[in-house]
């Protein structure tokens, strides 16, 4: 069957391994299935959700786009925009935003961990963040959505939104219900600090992540830093859950082999950490080192760059455009 995938990456800076593994990965793959449709965005609007640097938000915008095309999708198969281009999202997102509830929102666990404990300082856009991702997918009619395990509860919330939509117009259908893609085993890499803490950009060590611009000095070193523990490596997968930061290792181990969890256990059953950092390290290095090097000489040439921006744009625009008419019009403008 073929899939209508959307999907975006926000381009706060710093794209880790986790964004690769939990979704990049994904989006490669997905883009290379023959009668897949697929979109890929650049989530801008939802950059300023919280404070950007205008300058460095502009490079940001470029350097998600560039790490899109490095990892392997391609331009010409599938579409890579930035949101910002298409008003539509944003007109979407105020219209969804009058059928989702409070209560729902409410819910929402990445706004609690974001906003903090002091809530009442937090934007109103970072609040209303899934009403605006529902808007995103919905626009294009997805049937897949792949993301990372922490966007679980937000696509969750779009399923309720596009259904509320459908039934407050009496419009069977007319909103997609898309499908979350999320990998059931590594889809939330953790911190190489701390293993209950998810790798993320904002984390100010920047020894917690392997960003995709890293070389080979940086990600042998911040492997070798890495947290671990004082025993040997384990003999099987039994209470592994009670040293966090050696599975989760291990998991980005085996999902760079494209292996299970037990075969990589096996390979260093009982065996010293400086064995298999030096394993995770090299495997880490093949993959990562040669995005890195793409990604940077992509961002050489911004022209082309922003050639890729506006050509995908126009073509969402296209899609995007019709959507909203139809939105428009069912709800009474
Ligand atoms: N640690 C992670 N493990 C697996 N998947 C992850 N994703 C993010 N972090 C991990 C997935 O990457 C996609 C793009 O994420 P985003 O651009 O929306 O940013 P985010 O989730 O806000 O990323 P960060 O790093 O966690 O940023 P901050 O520090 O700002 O909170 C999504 O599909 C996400 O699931």
């Amino acid at each position: 069957m073929s899939k209508k995938i959307f999907s975006g990456v926000q381009p706060t800076g710093n794209l880790h391994l986790g964004n690769y593994l939990g979704a990049i990965k994904n989006f490669v793959e997905l883009s290379s299935g023959k009668d897949n449709q697929c979109i890929f965005c650049v989530v801008d609007l939802h950059a300023i959700t919280v404070k950007q640097n205008p300058k460095e938000l502009k490079k940001n915008i470029r350097e998600t786009a560039a790490t899109f095309i490095a990892s392997g999708i391609d331009p010409n198969q599938s579409i890579i925009f930035n949101q910002s281009m298409v008003s539509a999202h944003a007109e979407a997102a105020w219209i969804l935003s009058c059928v989702s509830k409070i209560g729902w929102l409410n819910r929402m666990t990445q706004f609690k961990e974001k906003a903090g404990k002091d809530k009442e300082k937090a934007s109103i856009g970072l609040y209303s963040y899934p009403v605006l991702m529902a808007a995103d997918i919905l626009l294009y009619d997805a049937t897949h959505v792949p993301v990372g395990d922490d966007q679980k509860q937000h696509l969750e919330l779009c399923r309720d939104i596009a259904q509320k939509f459908n039934n407050d117009y009496n419009v069977t259908d007319f909103l997609q219900v898309p499908e979350p893609l999320i990998h059931k085993k590594f889809s939330r890499i953790m911190s190489l600090k701390d293993g209950k803490k998810k790798m993320s950009k904002s984390d100010p060590s920047d020894l917690s992540r392997i960003n995709l611009t890293d070389q080979k000095d940086e990600i042998v070193n911040k492997i070798k830093k890495a947290k671990t523990d004082n025993s040997l490596m384990p003999e099987n997968s039994k209470n592994l859950n009670k040293r966090p930061e050696v599975e989760n290792l291990l998991g980005i181990y085996s999902s760079l082999k494209n292996q299970n969890l037990e075969e990589s256990i096996n390979e260093f059953q009982r065996k010293n950490f400086s064995e298999f950092k030096e394993k995770l390290s090299d495997v880490l290095v093949e993959k990562i080192d040669p995005i890195s090097k793409e990604i940077k000489k992509l961002l050489d040439d911004v022209k082309y760059l922003d050639k890729i921006l506006l050509e995908g744009s126009n073509k969402a625009n296209e899609i995007a455009s019709k959507k909203i008419k139809e939105i428009r019009k069912l709800v009474g403008f």
